[in-house]
């Protein structure tokens, strides 16, 4: 009798454990509550759907659903068809239309104001007023779930490193069918790290990126202190030094700007950027420099502009100015190019001022996680005819004053960098990173790679082979998880099968989309109340923001390195009017001409 009564005992508290919204049974965004220890009610508001699950659509989501093409038809439409899309993109107005319709549709899968973090799956104050964490897209998978994908897989995933070895480490170098260079990896690693901030000392659910989008820290520091560190106080300008007539960031030891650098790194070599950690790599102190350039080029612009204003207004003007050109550049430019379509993108925040729009942003854990491009880098780099390994390369700074930033343009915009999606393509050097996602990805709870998609109007995945295309690794991989349902995010996206000439397979695209759109154009310099020339120093600010061009950015910071030096303000448009999307990918992609000589033409 006392047996039995254990026994019942131990089952209730069994079938306590387990939530039921575990199985994750609300569909079409609707919310998950649990009522009581063995039921849910499913909150469908505002989804379009109704019913127990919200599974039965409402009249006109049942229309758009029956008349929307599937995202594989529309992607297939816009990178195909180049003759249609010239047509379109001489027509500003068409164009604009379609951009608008881009904005929106992308946007609306971010929730804004954000929503869940790593430690609350629910909505809570907390979750939406801690900068410090990163905002999550769907809420973790509850500790009391049977698996760790809820309750589909086994009870176990398979172990991180083995995965790494047998799905993701490159076997030969696989060079991305797109074009892409090494410019541009390197640029997405510059760029992404004043958003992609992982606060290591307190998890992998934080950052240090207040920001929450492109503010330009990586450029001038997180804090007020380190960007004082960082500035020359006088005419807006950062601080610089000069070397062999080229200018550069200052050291450490002059700014007093603290950076992550072994010990062995002699103090000449110590360069101090706003971002602690771009002394790892030559090709981020590369970009720092280019922007810092840029920075003081920008500055003596506005000065001319306005002889009135002090130190303080032409550096927070000329900050400004460059938050526009990078969101210019990373629409227009690297976007554009990653997106491999013949629809040109087009950055112009007047689009949206007639939209339901909130300029905002919080970055999601799950997009730092998607953004781990390490497939795109080489084996080792090549410039100028010398070949460096990772070993000599990282923590390296002499490699970009022995070569200079001219040549290292050239020679990163010659070589190929690696297709991100389809397996097996990072490189051995930093399987670590790898693996430590993975582990990371697991510490946080996340759902499996078929929830994520649902949540991005994607057809989950019914099989592995469907998930690669392929037989082999989809069989390891069934081995290894089991059911499809149970795939995890980030291995999933780098075995995915890649578009037809692609870098990137269908989940990237359509989940990397609507966080880079909604963050670019969540900025508050897009709002009606700052895009205007008076927020930029006026028309000629206005200009330097609406016409950049990764190649101009380049070209300024190649070839303007004496601040002493006249600044034109009539640099004709080198490229015209009637450039294509891909004939303007000099710098991001291999079918790219020579680079110096279109520099010149920037000039002459
Ligand atoms: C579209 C545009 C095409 C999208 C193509 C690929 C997107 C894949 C990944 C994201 C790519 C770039 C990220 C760029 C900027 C991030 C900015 C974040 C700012 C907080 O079809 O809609």
């Amino acid at each position: 009798m006392l047996l039995s009564g254990a026994l019942v005992f131990a089952l209730a508290a069994l079938s306590q454990a387990a939530s039921p919204c575990c199985s994750h049974p609300c569909q079409n965004r609707g919310v998950c509550m649990t009522m009581g220890y063995d039921r849910y009610e499913c909150d469908c508001t505002r989804t379009g759907f109704y019913g127990e699950n919200c599974t039965k659509p409402e009249f006109f989501t049942w229309l758009k659903g029956t008349l929307k093409p599937s995202p594989k038809t529309v992607h297939y439409i816009l990178t195909h068809f180049k003759g249609f899309w010239n047509i379109i993109n001489n027509f500003p107005l068409v164009q604009g239309t379609i951009m608008q319709y881009v904005l929106m549709s992308r946007s609306h899968p971010i929730d804004s104001p954000p929503t869940y973090n790593s430690h609350y799956g629910y909505k809570s104050w907390e979750a939406y007023s801690n900068l410090s964490y990163y905002t999550r897209t769907l809420p973790r998978v509850g500790n009391d779930c049977p698996t760790p994908m809820g309750v589909s897989g086994k009870k176990e995933l398979p172990d991180a490193k083995l995965l790494v070895e047998k799905f993701l480490l490159r076997r030969e170098f696989i060079p991305d069918p797109q074009g892409s260079n090494i410019m541009f990896a390197f640029f997405a690693q510059h760029f992404t790290h004043q958003f992609f901030k992982t606060d290591t000392k307190r998890g992998s659910a934080f950052t240090k990126g207040l920001g929450h989008g492109v503010d330009l820290n990586h450029v001038y520091g997180e804090t007020l202190d380190r960007q004082m560190k960082l500035r020359l106080m006088k005419d807006g300008k950062l601080n610089y030094q000069m070397i062999e007539g080229e200018m550069y960031p200052p050291t450490v030891q002059e700014s007093q700007a603290e950076m992550m650098y072994p010990p062995h790194i002699p103090e000449n070599m110590r360069f101090a950027v706003g971002q602690e950690v771009f002394g790892l790599v030559p090709g981020l102190m590369m970009y720092a420099t280019i922007w810092l350039r840029e920075h003081n080029r920008v500055c003596d612009v506005l000065r001319q502009e306005h002889p009135e204003w002090d130190d303080e207004r032409l550096f927070q003007t000329t900050r400004l100015i460059l938050i526009g050109q990078t969101i210019k550049i990373a629409i227009e430019d690297y976007i554009q190019h990653l997106s491999g379509y013949n629809f040109k993108l087009k950055f112009d925040p007047e689009l949206l001022f007639n939209q339901r729009f909130q300029y905002q942003n919080r970055i999601s854990a799950e997009f730092n996680t998607m953004y781990h491009w390490h497939p795109l880098m080489p084996d080792t780099f090549h410039i100028q005819g010398q070949e460096y390994n990772y070993q000599h390369f990282l923590f390296n700074n002499s490699v970009m004053v022995e070569h200079g930033i001219s040549q290292m343009v050239e020679s990163f915009s010659r070589q190929t960098a690696g297709r991100v999606a389809g397996g097996r393509n990072v490189p051995v050097s930093v399987q670590r990173v790898a693996v430590t996602t993975i582990e990371q990805n697991r510490q946080m709870k996340y759902q499996s790679m078929n929830q994520y998609r649902k949540h991005f109007l994607l057809k989950p995945f019914q099989s592995f082979e469907e998930l690669t295309g392929e037989k082999e690794m989809a069989a390891e991989l069934e081995e290894l998880y089991g059911d499809i349902d149970s795939m995890e995010l980030y291995p999933g996206i780098l075995v995915e099968k890649p578009h037809s000439g692609g870098i990137f397979g269908e989940t990237m695209v359509e989940i990397g989309a609507p966080f880079s759109l909604k963050g670019l154009m969540g900025n508050a310099i897009c709002s009606p109340e700052y895009w205007k020339p008076s927020t930029f120093g006026g028309q000629v600010g206005f200009e330097i923001v609406t016409g950049a061009t990764l190649q101009r950015l380049v070209c300024h910071g190649v070839l303007r390195t004496d601040r002493h030096r006249d600044v034109s303000h009539s640099i004709p448009f080198f490229d015209g009017d009637n450039r294509t999307p891909r004939s303007a990918l000099i710098i991001t992609s291999l079918n790219q001409y020579h680079f110096a000589s279109h520099c010149g033409r920037v000039y002459h």
